[in-house]
C-alpha cells in the first residue's frame, strides 16, 4: 500500500496529558521502516498543527469543547486529502477525540465513492459517552456517540451531515470499561460490542471472523486503534489503563487477522502516552502489531490456510 502518516499531538479531549507525544514516540520506535520492510510506500506528512492544551474543567459536560472541534477540522482536511490521493492515512493520535476528525473524512471519501465503510474500535472504552452521561467530560469518551450523530453540531457534522455513521457500521472490540449511563446507551443503540468476556469465551480468532463477517469485497475498513486495547502488563503507556486486556498473542493474532480481510483502507492509532511509558516500549510494542497488520507474517502461508 502507499501510506501517509499523519500527526495529530493532541491530549485536548483527555484530563491526562501526554499523548500528544504519542506522534513521536511511533517515529521514534521505527514505524515508517517498519512498514517500508514489508514493501509499502510510505511517507510522512508531519504534523497537524491545532490549537494547545489550556487545561481548563469542562463546561456543560464538555471539557475544550472549541480545541477538540478544531482539531477534529484540522484531522478531517489532513485525512480527507491523503484519501482523495488514492493513499492509506495512518493517523498518530493523539487522544482518541481525533477520531472523530479522520473517521468523518473517511465516511465523506466513502460516500463520495459508492463504497460501504465498517469501523472496527479496538478499545478498552465503548467512548459512546454523551455531555448528559460522562463522569469526566472529557471528549475522548465520547467520539463513537459523536459519530453516531450523539453529540454537538460541531462534532457531529464534519463534512457531511450528521450522522457520520450508523451503529451498524461499527463493531467494538477488547471492551471492558464502560461508564453506568454509557451501558444503557450502547445497548439501546445497538452498536455490536465483541467485549473481554466474549474473547475469554470464544476466543480472538472467532471474534474476528465474526467482526469481519460480511464485508463487501469494495467495503473500507477503517480500524480505530486505541493503545489502551491492549493489557497494560504489555502496554502501560496510555493515560487510562484498565487490567484484563487481550495479551501479547491475542493482539497479534487480531492484526493478522485484519490484514488478512485485505480490506484496510484508513487507521488510527491512538492514547499512546510516552510521558507514561518505560522506555517507548509501548510505542515499539504498537510498531510490532502494526507490522502484522500489513503482512508480516512467520512463515509463507497461503490464503486457503488463513
Ligand atoms: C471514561 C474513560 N469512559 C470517560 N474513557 C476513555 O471519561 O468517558 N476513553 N478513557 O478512551
Ligand atoms: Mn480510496
Ligand atoms: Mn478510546
Ligand atoms: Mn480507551
Amino acid at each position: 500500500p502507499r501510506i501517509s502518516l499523519i500527526g495529530a499531538p493532541t491530549d485536548v479531549g483527555a484530563s491526562c496529558r501526554g499523548a500528544s507525544m504519542g506522534p513521536e514516540a511511533l517515529r521514534v520506535a521505527g514505524l515508517a521502516q517498519a512498514l517500508q520492510r514489508l514493501g509499502a510506500e510510505v511517507v510522512d506528512c508531519g504534523n497537524v498543527g491545532g490549537p494547545a492544551n489550556p487545561c481548563l474543567p469542562p463546561v456543560r459536560g464538555f471539557r475544550h469543547l472549541a480545541e477538540v472541534a478544531q482539531w477534529a477540522r484540522l484531522v478531517h482536511a489532513a485525512t480527507y486529502e491523503q484519501l482523495a490521493a488514492g493513499r492509506l492515512p495512518l493517523l498518530l493520535g493523539g487522544d482518541h477525540s481525533m477520531s472523530i476528525g479522520s473517521i468523518s473524512a473517511v465516511a465523506r471519501h466513502c460516500r463520495a465513492n459508492g463504497r460501504p465503510l465498517r469501523v472496527l474500535w479496538l478499545d478498552a472504552h465503548a467512548d459512546f459517552n454523551t455531555a448528559q452521561l460522562t463522569p469526566s467530560g472529557n471528549i475522548h469518551g465520547m467520539p463513537v456517540a459523536c459519530l453516531c450523530g450523539y453529540g454537538p453540531a460541531e462534532l457531529t457534522e464534519l463534512g457531511t451531515a450528521a450522522p457520520v455513521l450508523e451503529p451498524s457500521q461499527v463493531r467494538q472490540i477488547g471492551i471492558r470499561s464502560v461508564d453506568e449511563g454509557e451501558k444503557r446507551f450502547v445497548h439501546d443503540v445497538g452498536i455490536e460490542v465483541f467485549d473481554m468476556r466474549t474473547i475469554d469465551e470464544v476466543g480472538m480468532r472467532q471474534v474476528m471472523e465474526l467482526a469481519l463477517g460480511g464485508l463487501n469485497p469494495d467495503t473500507h475498513l477503517h480500524v480505530s486503534f486505541d493503545v489502551d486495547f491492549l493489557d497494560p502488563d504489555i502496554a502501560p503507556g496510555v493515560g487510562t489503563p484498565v487490567r484484563g486486556g487481550p495479551s501479547y498473542r491475542e493482539a497479534q493474532l487480531c492484526m493478522e487477522m485484519l490484514f488478512d480481510s485485505g480490506r484496510l483502507g484508513s487507521l488510527d492509532v491512538v492514547e499512546l502516552n510516552p510521558a507514561l511509558d518505560v522506555r517507548n516500549e509501548t510505542a515499539r510494542l504498537a510498531v510490532s502489531l502494526l507490522e502484522s497488520l500489513f503482512g508480516k507474517t512467520t512463515l509463507m502461508r497461503k490464503s486457503s490456510e488463513r
